[in-house]
């Protein structure tokens, strides 16, 4: 798998680098990521002006490593908050038919000729960790789960590369279907791990949320391959990255698994 997109990132381990002004521009840029939705932002106009600010002024300029740990910190902090203000009761705005974006945009860290190919005859949902049922689902199994206690959603996907979409999908709610495999809903992460190497992972209150959805379909007809076949989650309370597509493997544990981008630096909790 070739990497199109990655992030500009200056190695720690790397000859230091003198020029103070780059270093501040990637710092911008890492703070920029962070906070790259509305409601963050106010948030942190308010805190990260003054207390960030201050944090960072304790970092001498020619120290990458000093400025990108300061940030980390600040990015981590950052997952306590949102993980506190986080509530299950707390709704994300939904849509008409009519508000639909078409055609949806694709997005993955390729291109969209290169999205993997699922045979669904030789499909396993793959169930680990803390998990009472772990046998592998296969993909009409799932989907029978799903007829009988079907979800639906038209809610809007926001991407931080800058652009928002309102789609359609169905699925079962996740809860229900964590539920169903008697996942322990008390441990402190579910992870995922895609057909095409992505991997990302969420807290256990937005697993359980009302609107995080294992999807199925997208506008009333199977998921496209580009769009994540078989199945992907849709998590209407958090950005673009936290939906992981082309979901093959899904876990439950109490250490901390990170993602895709996560372990570049985005932000982990990742809440919109
Ligand atoms: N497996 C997989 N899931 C993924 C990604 C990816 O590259 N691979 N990209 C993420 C990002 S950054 C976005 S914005 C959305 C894009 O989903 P879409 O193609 O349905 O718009 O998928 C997310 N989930
Ligand atoms: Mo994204």
């Amino acid at each position: 798998m070739t990497f199109r997109k990655s992030l500009q990132r200056l190695p720690s381990d790397s000859p230091v680098v003198r020029d103070g002004e780059a270093i501040v521009r990637e710092a911008r840029a890492r703070v920029a990521r962070h906070v790259a939705e509305p409601s963050r932002r106010a948030f942190l106009t308010r805190t990260l002006s003054l207390g960030g600010l201050a944090l960072l002024s304790g970092c001498s300029l020619d120290d990458n490593a000093g400025v990108a740990s300061a940030l980390d910190g600040i990015s981590r902090w950052n997952d306590r908050v949102q993980a506190a203000l986080f509530r299950q009761d707390v709704l994300a705005p939904t849509f008409s038919e009519s508000q639909i974006t078409r055609p949806f945009p694709f997005n993955a860290f390729y291109g969209m000729d290169e999205a993997p190919v699922i045979d669904e005859a030789d499909y396993r949902l793959e169930l680990s960790g803390l998990i009472a049922e772990r046998a592998p689902w296969r993909l009409d199994a799932i989907r029978e789960f799903a007829r009988v206690r079907t979800a639906e959603q038209i809610t809007r996907h926001v991407c931080v590369e800058g652009w928002s979409a309102i789609g359609r999908w169905g699925g079962v709610t996740f809860g229900d279907f964590l539920r169903r495999i008697g996942a322990d809903t008390t441990a402190r992460y579910v992870g995922f791990k895609c057909a095409d190497d992505y991997y990302t992972s969420i807290d256990m209150p937005t697993a359980l949320h009302p609107q995080t959805l294992l999807a199925l379909t997208y506008d009333g007809r199977t998921l496209p391959r580009e769009y994540g076949f078989p199945m992907k989650l849709r998590i209407p309370t958090k950005l673009g990255y936290k939906n992981p597509k082309h979901i093959r493997a899904i876990f439950v544990t109490n250490t901390y698994p990170g993602g895709y981008w996560e372990d570049q630096g985005y932000n982990w909790f990742g809440g919109s």
